[in-house]
């Protein structure tokens, strides 16, 4: 420590008791307890999150202010430009020092050739923000580096701000005069146009946020020059409000102080939460809420159940009293069972102010839930075709112009890589005939992941062979035309939709095999510039092939059809992997199971197919070239399943022994690989059997151990991306090994995987499957994110949480991918959790006709 803030502290720690019962009132914030200060209803946290290095910027980094329960303010660091973005240089993390005795947190960060001091100290109840400098502000940075906070726009619209005292209202949607900015827009890559940055709607050396509003008041005032404010929506839908300053030049120590003050409200409480299952409850189930409260609130209060009469009348329902469960993040849980009540009806349960929406105790709530995921979800997920509904247009007939090869060492944004060597007969540039067909767009974004394709296939045949039409899994409610390239949602046409979304995942893998011989990592738009596109998938590129004979945007028509000299086709990521291969044979193998006997002749190509996959892999050694997410999983798991896909179509014990030889490799990712093993056990000799029980028991004590460490009992993960998708898959695991170890599995984790899916979870109490509930999530991050909407059955990853102790799901901003984007796979893992759910509630029952 520096000698004069040892100084400083030690005078800070004599006065502490003096100031603590005579001079602090009740809007100081305190930095005690945690490593952020707190007022009541409001937290300040400053590099609590960082950037983590794949994206500059996911508006979760630096200083933020969490005001009542809501993250309002993000992002308070140096910037070199006034709106950054996703791709926007950012300053690297350095370090980190929280002073509770003086009431100060700093951190130290650097550019290339810049370091600087982020010092927040507490004054009362402002935090006062200093940048300081040991050496001036290198000359290339002037004008470009300033202090930067960014406000989400959402919790601002339809208030004032107050800049010097001239009122204004924030913008709703964004119109501010610009000006062209093309060198800087073309080092970041965001825009393919020309580029141009907005100038600032309000400036004043005091600026007021919502000063109509105690829950959003936020005041900054600068020490000296002024601050501007800017609207970072008018160079990308996902951009926020930014009170910006910029460094002065040619001087060093503290060269810009902002004091910070958010609206405190004494004794505010977070209103309680209710988590439970929008879904409802079946009524032989487990019921379960977990009431989430502030931790400072102690009150002591009796949940109530209400039953909801025809004519509204509300009917108590005794309940037990709640339980504590202790302290989780930020906040203090209590425990209510109503699993006694079993009469059929619409319920509600209130605590406090706190009331939830109304849900169902009925049987078969879960025969139907998954239905939007296969009506709606994956259909609006399919590449290469037109999707359309009732009126409704969503979108054309995408990537007409797939692809050309990918440049040779070439490292994409979307954690694609090409190798040194193309692997293909075609050079890079060069169009790839073939790619043009079946697959899902992978995500809120666009690109065709194999790893998602093959995923989705294996998981939906699961679904068809655990359940079936006896299931009503030969739900036929779309109508998909290979021929015409369209598909139309509510109109039947005689075939199950699921058999049709396995064909069509099926087909791009068929489709890469037969352009260049291997499974590709994937097919994704080139640069930035496309990467961003919001809007209908189809409008992204010209969907004619590439021409370099043509000049750009001039197109020529001629008996191949359409070309064009505009090279907007996406690429294809071809280095050979291994893993991938296998990846996609099994997949090809399963399609196999569920297609024979319907269309032979597209059944054997798949199968004639995974068995060549699996004769050449095993005729030399493996190609083990490895990228991001894109160039398949662990070795030894993809071989796994081919073996088993394989063995399970074929029967033949060549692939047995791999099974068997690959098991104890496999088992250091258990979970990942249960399902495969358990398509394996019925296949295999008994001692196989024998050898997976021990790790089936291992497994469900792990198990049982995540599910304590919160109130939930489900896996909560702490990374950059939430975590239904874990979710999910132990859930799922616990079903398919439960089938084959009924007395080591219990089903437990099934129906708490569906209930945590379905809104028994921290920070709110959506369901997470958009539709499915009473409430769910209706802002989410699909290629609908730019109008707040959603895709009915996509399932969003859910709630990220913060550091240090901040669970997050917004549903006022969609454009938090780690909280909101919806992936193919989990609409897969949810169609299959539902039914898994469907058939330990009815495991007798044939066939259910819809509630
Ligand atoms: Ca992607
Ligand atoms: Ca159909
Ligand atoms: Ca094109």
């Amino acid at each position: 420590m520096h000698r004069l803030t040892a100084l400083a502290a030690a005078a800070t720690i004599a006065m502490g008791l003096t100031a603590t019962v005579g001079g602090a009132s009740p809007g100081d914030l305190r930095l005690d307890r945690s490593d952020y200060f707190e007022a009541p209803g409001v937290d300040w946290l400053v590099f609590s999150n960082t950037n983590d290095g794949l994206f500059a910027d996911a508006k979760i980094s630096g200083v933020e202010l969490i005001q009542q329960g809501v993250r309002t303010a993000t992002n308070g660091d140096v910037r070199l430009s006034a709106t950054p973005g996703q791709w926007d240089p950012a300053a690297r993390f350095v370090s980190r020092r929280v002073d509770k005795a003086s009431g100060t947190i700093e951190a130290v960060l650097e550019y290339p050739d810049f370091r600087y001091t982020i010092r927040a100290e507490r004054r009362g109840g402002s935090v006062v923000l200093a940048v300081l400098l040991d050496r001036p502000l290198p000359a290339r940075y002037a004008g470009q580096a300033g202090l930067n906070l960014e406000f989400v726009p959402s919790a601002y619209w339809h208030h004032a701000y107050q800049a010097d005292g001239r009122p204004g209202t924030f913008p709703r949607y964004p119109a501010d005069a610009m000006v062209r900015t093309p060198v800087r827009n073309l080092a970041s890559g965001r825009s393919d146009g020309p580029g141009a940055e907005p100038l600032p709607f309000a400036q004043g050396r005091t600026v007021v946020l919502a000063p109509d509003d105690a829950a959003r008041r936020v005041t900054i005032r600068t020490a000296s020059g002024r601050v501007e404010m800017f609207d970072g929506r008018n160079q990308a839908q996902n951009g926020w409000y930014v009170v910006r300053q910029l460094i002065p030049t040619g001087r060093t120590g503290r060269v810009l102080e902002w004091t910070l003050d958010a609206a405190s409200t004494p004794g505010w409480l977070r209103p309680a939460v209710i988590a439970h299952s929008q879904l409802g409850y079946a009524p032989a189930a487990t019921k379960t809420a977990t009431i989430e409260l502030d931790r400072d609130d102690r009150r002591s209060l009796r949940p109530r159940l209400l039953r909801i009469g025809p004519d509204g009348r509300e009917t108590p329902v005794p309940i037990p009293p709640a339980r504590p469960w202790g302290d989780y993040l930020r906040y203090r849980y209590l425990r209510v069972d109503f699993g006694a009540v079993a009469t059929p009806g619409s319920y509600v349960l209130e605590y406090g102010a706190t009331r939830t929406a109304p849900f169902p105790i009925a049987p078969n709530l879960l025969a139907t839930s998954w239905h939007a995921s296969t009506d709606v979800y994956l259909p609006v997920a399919m590449d290469h075709m037109a999707v359309n509904e009732a009126y409704r247009t969503w979108h054309g007939d995408p990537h007409r112009d797939d692809a050309r090869q990918a440049p040779l060492n070439h490292e994409h944004i979307d954690l694609y890589r090409q190798g040194p060597t193309t692997d293909t007969r075609f050079a890079p540039g060069e169009h790839i005939p073939g790619l043009a067909v079946g697959g899902w767009l992978d995500a809120g974004d666009f690109d065709i992941r194999t790893q998602t394709q093959y995923q989705v296939v294996r998981l939906l045949a699961d679904g068809w062979d655990w359940f079936g039409p006896a299931r009503g899994l030969d739900r036929d409610t779309v109508s998909v035309d290979w021929d015409s390239r369209r598909v139309e949602l509510h109109v039947p046409d005689g075939t199950p939709d699921l058999l049709q979304q396995i064909r069509h995942g099926a087909m791009q893998l068929l489709a890469q095999f037969d352009a260049v011989g291997h499974a590709i990592h994937g097919i994704v738009e080139p640069d930035v510039g496309q990467y961003t596109h919001l809007g209908d998938a189809a409008s992204k590129t010209d969907g004619l092939v590439f021409d370099p004979a043509l000049k750009p945007y001039q197109r020529a028509y001629d008996q191949r059809g359409g070309r064009s000299g505009t090279p907007d086709d996406r690429w294809a990521f071809t280095s050979r992997a291994t893993a991938l291969n296998y990846g996609a044979a099994a997949a090809l193998a399963a399609t196999y199971r569920v297609w024979k006997g319907r269309d032979d002749a597209f059944a054997d190509r798949c199968l004639r197919i995974a068995r060549k996959v699996w004769d050449d892999e095993h005729s030399h050694a493996p190609d083990t070239f490895h990228h991001g997410n894109t160039t398949g999983g662990r070795l030894e798991d993809e071989e796994f399943a081919a073996a088993v896909e394989l063995l399970a179509a074929t029967g033949d014990q060549r692939y047995a022994a791999r099974v068997e030889a690959l098991l104890p490799a496999i088992a250091t990712a258990f979970e990942g690989n249960a399902l495969a093993i358990a398509r394996a056990v019925p296949l295999m000799p008994p001692a196989f059997r024998q050898a997976v029980l021990p790790l089936v028991q291992a497994w469900t004590r792990a198990s049982a151990r995540t599910a304590a460490a919160n109130p939930f009992g489900v896996p909560i993960t702490t990374g950059g991306w939430a975590g239904s998708g874990t979710v999910m898959n132990q859930g799922i695991a616990a079903y398919a090994l439960h089938r084959l170890f009924p007395d080591a599995v219990d089903t437990g984790t099934v129906f708490r995987a569906l209930d945590f899916i379905h809104g028994h979870h921290p920070g709110h109490d959506l369901s997470l499957v958009s539709g499915v509930g009473a409430r769910s999530k209706e802002v989410a991050y699909g290629s609908n994110r730019a109008d707040f909407s959603f895709i009915a059955g996509g399932v969003v990853p859910g709630v990220l949480v913060l550091k240090p102790d901040f669970p997050e799901n917004r549903e006022d901003w969609p454009f938090f991918w780690g909280e909101n984007e919806y992936v193919v796979p989990e609409g897969a893992l949810y169609i299959l959790l539902a039914n898994a759910g469907n058939a330990l509630e009815h495991p007798t029952v044939a066939r259910l006709q819809p509630n």
